[in-house]
């Protein structure tokens, strides 16, 4: 309980300073001959080939986008390639002493650590396990590209596989590591620690954040990296990140092997420019970047600037910021400095720089410098220098010959029926644990109050004489979510919930009252108010093979992490070519009485983004059932919750919600009322105002309305709806959400083009204006009421003799609305 944690007015209002240390600047002097006494020569040697090989692999892409070929060989990438020409070292000095344990992510520009990365870890695999690796990994497809009899030994296979299959993922190739789906900017290869990379830039800043949460609660090995570029320091992804890693509770709250810092490494791979502006000087304040650090906590993460142009300093700090995070004193902040020689992408005339500053850092240019280390310290010569340079050049003209050769290496078809991309955009596993062993729980469920009180409740509104009984008697809607969630977490032990006021409060809105008696800290807690990092983080826990629950207050606050819901969320499983799985569930209560800022209904704009399956359950049985289905599903799920409903009992399902587990399909719609004349599909809290209005319907007009609720938007089976259309000709779709865009809209001309021949009517949409959301006092003006449906059936579907509207909904005022834009 944070009771523990007393606010002292003694304490907090005396007198005193708030002290800071100094930020050590490029303080490693160690020697080349220093350094030998803890890397052997071929390492060494390998330090230099493996910058070669980077600056070799980026070169042929640079005279690929500006010449058109390479070696007189044509080819042309329309594709992106921000190149990194001039930062090797700092890539392949913090890969030298990471293992396959460790995890990078990155962003747009990761060409370089994804190779250091990959180079390094097959310098530390042994053959069986590279050759298990290239033989599994996408059933063999890179491989059997690569492998064509002419390799010396598995490592020259290894080395000539990773080049071939991150060139071909650049090139858009179904043997990419990724299929061709992620591209120069994602491209990425778990096996050998390699994680997402981010064109969004700084969007590592708070996915890392969730990988190192998911080592750190799930005791696995190993340190995360975020490499983020000095500009994208002011992004809000990183500045959430960094609040979010840095919370005080990993060392104050969580218990046992669970409590102590993150294992993570926030490293800035400071170049020094965005594009063309510069942090230094222009669109910073901070000077030295590694000063963030100083703000953010006592041990201000550690943080130091680090001499990217020296790989071995780039070494010397990881290995030193390693041991600080195996002894749970992180995370750490690094500032590796570097600079690229290349412009942002070809197209870049680099008229933001002089040209003479480029030549300065030539000068200093780490390749060469440090191979003139080795030569002096004698562990390479001239020839042998010169040796390793040719060697590397056949290696990439030979990657660059197999990835353009589009026998070899052709492209995903995706024009054919259920083609590939199809295939990737949802994983649809059924998985009831992602986590391994037994889940760490603090009571037995039995003894839980929450579930004491609901055994002393009717599962149904319903009584056995058929009567209604009063909601506070009766499990409601916060109820069935709780029990679902509650069974969720005892029967996966990776299953992790967190929001803002997640814990001791209950939920906002009470769904998870009993849930802080039942879970250790590690498993449910207070996130900061940073509903992007709580959206990113839980991409990141995922993409590592967790599951995570996480919640959004209000749908209206979803604006803050838009990014991480429809760019990173949505996105990285297809990205991934099928290879990762997202099982994450945002839970996002839409409100009402609360105005503009906290009462609108996003969920249309949800489906809108490909990759998000999106329900909105609006009764105790179909929430249970959809939240277990959601909870053991392996896809992202944005769950709509009304704060209208919470309290709800069951009065559709026969006996009510049952005590034990089920699902319900992500998809399918429910018919919660047989009638004949007038089809009404609605969505959400909607239902309850749709019923009141079939009920009008029926006494005054006569009129039986088959009421059907969604239940899912994304994705939808049309059968029983269409089945329902053929019956009563008609339909009427009412749902929340403001009516332009809406997803009913898309149902509806979906159901018109599907059942024309047996439709008398257009399809009608009716949702809430095109307004922001009003008072409560006056919100019966905004969102779909009664009579605001009744008005749509008169005016558009079917005169109802003697009802006069109560509001204009005539073409000509559909017109005038639409010509204002309101
Ligand atoms: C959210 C977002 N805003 C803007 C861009 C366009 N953009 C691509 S790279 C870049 C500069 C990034 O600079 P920095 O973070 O220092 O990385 P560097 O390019 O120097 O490696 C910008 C503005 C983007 N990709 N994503
Ligand atoms: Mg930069």
């Amino acid at each position: 309980m944070t009771k523990s944690l007393m606010i002292l007015p003694a304490q907090t209002r005396a007198r005193g300073w708030v002290k800071f240390q100094p930020v050590p600047v490029n303080r490693y002097e160690r020697t080349l001959p220093q350094e030998m006494e803890r890397f052997s020569a071929p390492d060494l040697q390998r330090v230099h080939r493996d910058m070669l090989i980077i600056r070799t692999f980026e070169t042929m892409l640079s005279n690929v986008k500006l010449q058109g070929n390479y070696k007189g060989i044509a080819y042309a990438h329309r594709g992106p390639a921000h190149l990194s020409i001039g930062q090797e070292a700092a890539a392949v000095g913090q890969a030298l002493l990471l293992g396959i344990d460790d995890h990078i992510y990155g962003s747009h520009r990761s060409h370089g650590e994804v190779l250091a990365k990959g180079l390094s870890a097959i310098a530390k695999l042994d053959d069986a396990a590279l050759m298990e690796i290239m033989k599994e990994y996408s059933g063999g497809l890179c491989l059997r590209a690569v492998d064509d009899g002419s390799h010396s030994s598995v490592k020259d296979l290894a080395v000539d596989y990773l080049l071939y299959g991150a060139l071909a993922e650049i090139f858009g190739r179904e043997a990419g590591f990724n299929r061709g789906f992620g591209g120069s900017m994602h491209v990425f290869f778990p096996p050998f620690g390699i994680y997402p990379n981010n064109a969004i830039v700084g969007g590592s800043g708070d996915i890392a954040v969730g990988a190192a949460l998911y080592k750190q609660v799930n005791r696995q090995p190993g340190i995360v990296i975020a490499n983020i570029g000095d500009a994208s320091s002011a992004c809000g992804p990183v500045w959430e990140g960094l609040c979010f890693a840095t919370m005080d509770q990993y060392r104050t709250l969580w218990q046992g092997e669970h409590k102590g810092g993150l294992p993570l490494i926030v490293n800035f791979m400071n170049n020094f420019y965005g594009m063309g502006g510069q942090p230094v000087g222009e669109t910073m304040g901070h000077q030295v970047l590694a000063r963030l650090g100083a703000g953010l906590n006592p041990e201000q993460m550690h943080a130091e600037r680090v001499d990217g142009y020296n790989p071995l300093a780039v070494a010397d700090a990881i290995a030193r910021k390693k041991e600080i995070l195996a002894g749970g004193g992180g995370p750490v902040l690094l500032d590796t400095v570097t600079y690229r020689f290349s412009g942002h992408s070809p197209s870049d005339a680099s008229s933001y720089r002089e040209k003479s500053e480029v030549e300065m850092w030539q000068d200093v240019d780490s390749i060469i410098t440090y191979g003139r280390q080795l030569i002096e310290a004698g562990i390479a010569t001239n020839e042998s220098l010169q040796c390793t340079a040719e060697d590397v050049e056949r290696r990439v003209l030979k990657t660059y010959q197999r990835a353009i050769d589009l026998q070899l290496s052709p492209r995903v078809d995706l024009k054919r029926t259920a083609c590939l991309l199809e295939q990737t955009m949802f994983s649809n596993e059924h998985v009831e644990s992602v986590g391994v062993g037994k889940p760490d729980v603090l009571m037995c469920k039995t003894d839980n109050p929450r579930v004491q009180q609901l055994a002393k409740r009717s599962r149904s509104a319903i009584d056995e004489r058929g009567e209604r009984l009063p909601k506070g008697k009766c499990i409601s809607l916060r109820d069935a979510l709780f029990e679902a969630i509650l069974d969720c977490f005892y029967t996966d032990p990776a299953l992790i919930a967190y929001g803002e006021e997640n814990r001791d409060w209950g939920g906002a809105f009470g769904v998870y009252r009993g849930l802080t008696e039942a879970l250790p800290y590690h498993r449910l807690f207070n996130a900061p108010i940073a509903e992007g990092a709580i959206a990113g983080t839980a991409v990141g826990y995922a993409l590592e093979g967790g599951r995570a629950l996480v919640e959004l207050m209000y749908c209206d606050f979803m604006g803050r992490a838009g990014d991480q819901i429809f760019n990173q969320l949505a996105k990285w499983q297809s990205m991934s070519g099928g290879l990762l799985r997202m099982p994450v569930v945002v839970r996002v209560s839409v409100g009402s009485k609360y105005g503009a800022q906290h009462s609108q209904d996003w969920s249309s704009m949800c489906a809108h983004i490909p990759g998000l399956k999106v329900v909105f359950p609006a009764t105790p049985y179909d929430a249970k059932g959809l939240m277990y289905s959601a909870l053991r599903g392996t896809d992202p799920v944005i769950f709509f919750e009304s704060q209208r409903i919470y309290d709800m009992p069951e009065e559709f399902a026969a006996g009510g919600v049952p005590e034990g587990a089920y699902e319900i399909p992500i998809g399918e719609p429910d018919v919660k009322k047989a009638g004949r004349d007038l089809t009404i599909l609605s969505v959400g809290a909607t239902l309850y105002r749709v019923l009141e209005a079939g009920a009008e319907l029926e006494s005054r007009f006569g009129l039986t309305c088959e009421i059907i609720d969604a239940r899912s938007i994304v994705p939808f089976f049309y059968e029983k709806v269409l089945d329902s259309v053929a019956k009563t000709r008609k339909i009427l779709l009412a749902s929340d959400a403001c009516m332009r865009g809406s997803a009913l809209q898309t149902m509806a001309a979906q159901i018109a083009l599907l059942a024309f021949d047996e439709l008398d009517a257009p399809p009608v949409v009716v949702g809430a204006r095109d307004w922001i959301t009003p008072a409560d006092e006056v919100e019966d003006s905004f969102f779909p009421f009664p009579a605001d449906i009744l008005d749509a059936v008169h005016e558009h579907i079917l005169p109802l003799k003697g009802y006069t509207v109560k509001r204009d909904c005539s073409r000509a005022e559909l017109l005038r609305r639409s010509a204002l834009g309101v």
